[in-house]
């Protein structure tokens, strides 16, 4: 399937990396790539026609600090996406190094934590994973952190611009090993929290409609008590999200919503294989119209399944086996606006070495690419795109923060196999607003605002 192309990373030393963000770090309207720099800088990765150019300014490289985890969203509704990085410098329990939130004003980036008034609200446990969430429908995102050894946070903005940490008014606090974290409409209308732990259950936070959440991962059948979550994903189902869970050296699953309402491990043996597993990721690679399933793994090959004749099946990865990478984060975008994905993946933890980028082998299908923004205009993360075509429809949800540590770009993509047609495209914003558009041309990236 893949082909390595990590000669188009202009510079590319051996380093500790962890998470990898895709978001509009410059304003220009592109996506970079921004990863987590270990004890040195953040990159922030720029397509520039190409190759991949660091752009990072010293604000954002933060060099010298341990981040491992990153999210993008608009805390304040403004338009354009803040920047939350979570650094840990220990395993677990309180930390030395406070995280970052960065937001962009004019040129010039400022952390939000450092302000005087959020200060103290700042968190200072260690952590993993970062996600967004609108969990009320106003298109102001809040970012929910995964602490490891001490409480779930949910940084929102308040009155006179004031970080408030929700996550005990709302429900969404909870003291576990906590690892990832998928943000989604998975239920209903409303972003629900999926939280992946180790030592202790997983978690599941159910969006009741009003931006208060139930915790339900027992009835629901998430749980999984006795496996070390790591990386997961939101896949297509029949009709509805399916999650794909990789746990440490235990069984990977793959819950499928059943129409009784709770969830069905149904990941057939291969899958379910163990695995040193870090991130996972769900996407149409090659095009074909169905998503792939991509497990990222630490000092064993990587793994890829395929859901062909109507059943997953293993796929020949190719060059992004990488028997010796100590996989850590990876992430996926179209870099250079050709209506195919590349892959993005970061290594480290064990040894530095160097970042990997692939692209998929063409097929030569069509594609149609959907870029819903919020109110404000910032990418509508959470948003839910639904796509006829062939009498088929497909469903994407805006990726608000997957995999382990990381967060894709803000982009439905689609890939239409042998289709030539798009009969309609509908979006859904999480305040509930749809829209729909008949009969879109394909091969396009279509940029739609919130109506
Ligand atoms: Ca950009
Ligand atoms: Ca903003
Ligand atoms: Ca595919
Ligand atoms: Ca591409």
């Amino acid at each position: 399937m893949f082909i390595g192309c990590s000669n188009l990373i202009a510079s590319n030393l051996p380093a500790l990396h962890y998470g990898v963000a895709v978001a509009d770090i410059d304003g220009d309207g592109a996506d970079e790539l921004v990863i987590a720099g270990h004890g040195g800088p953040n990159r922030v990765l720029k397509w520039d026609g190409h190759r991949l150019i660091d752009i990072a300014e010293p604000a954002l490289a933060d060099d010298g600090r341990r981040a491992i985890g990153l999210a993008c969203g608009d805390i304040d509704g403004d338009g354009r996406e803040e920047l939350y990085i979570l650094n840990s410098d220990g395993f677990s329990g309180p930390k030395q190094v406070v995280d970052r939130l960065l937001a962009c004003f004019g040129r010039r980036w400022i952390d939000l934590f450092a302000l005087p008034e959020n200060f103290a609200v700042a968190n200072r446990f260690a952590g993993r994973s970062i996600a967004v969430i609108d969990r009320t429908g106003t298109g102001r995102y809040g970012f929910i952190v995964a602490n490891y050894g001490g409480p779930m946070r949910l940084y929102e903005m308040g009155p006179r611009g004031r970080i408030l940490d929700m996550a005990d008014e709302c429900g969404l606090d909870a003291l576990t090993g906590g690892r990832s974290l998928l943000a989604a409409p998975i239920l209903g209308g409303r972003p629900d929290v999926f939280a992946g732990n180790e030592i202790g259950p997983n978690l599941f936070f159910h969006n009741r409609g009003d931006g208060n959440f139930t915790e339900l991962a027992e009835t629901l059948g998430l749980a999984d008590p006795t496996q070390a979550a790591r990386g997961v994903a939101l896949i297509q189902g029949e009709e509805r999200f399916d999650i794909v869970l990789g746990n440490w050296e235990g069984p990977h699953r793959l819950f499928q919503q059943t129409a009784g309402g709770g969830f069905a491990d149904v990941a057939p043996p291969e899958m379910a294989q163990p695995s040193r597993v870090r991130t996972v990721i769900a996407a149409d690679f090659d095009n074909d119209g169905y998503e792939e399933i991509f497990f990222n793994n630490m000092g064993e090959p990587n793994r890829l399944f395929g859901w062909r004749d109507e059943r997953w099946v293993a796929l020949e990865i190719g060059d992004a086996a990488l028997p010796h990478g100590y996989g850590t984060g990876a992430a996926v975008a179209d870099l250079d606006g050709d209506g195919q994905l590349e892959l993005l993946i970061a290594h480290g933890e064990q040894a530095p070495q160097p970042l990997s980028l692939f692209m998929a082998e063409p097929r030569g299908h069509h594609w149609l690419r959907i870029r819903p923004l919020t109110q404000a205009g910032a990418p509508a993360r959470g948003a839910v795109v639904r796509l006829w075509a062939d009498g088929r429809m497909q469903m994407r949800s805006i990726c608000a923060g997957s995999g382990y540590l990381c967060q894709m770009e803000p982009v439905a993509h689609f890939g239409l196999g042998h289709a030539r047609k798009v009969e309609k495209v509908e979006i859904t914003w999480p305040d509930g607003t749809t829209l729909r558009l008949d009969r879109p041309e394909p091969c396009q990236v279509l940029t739609v605002p919130h109506p």
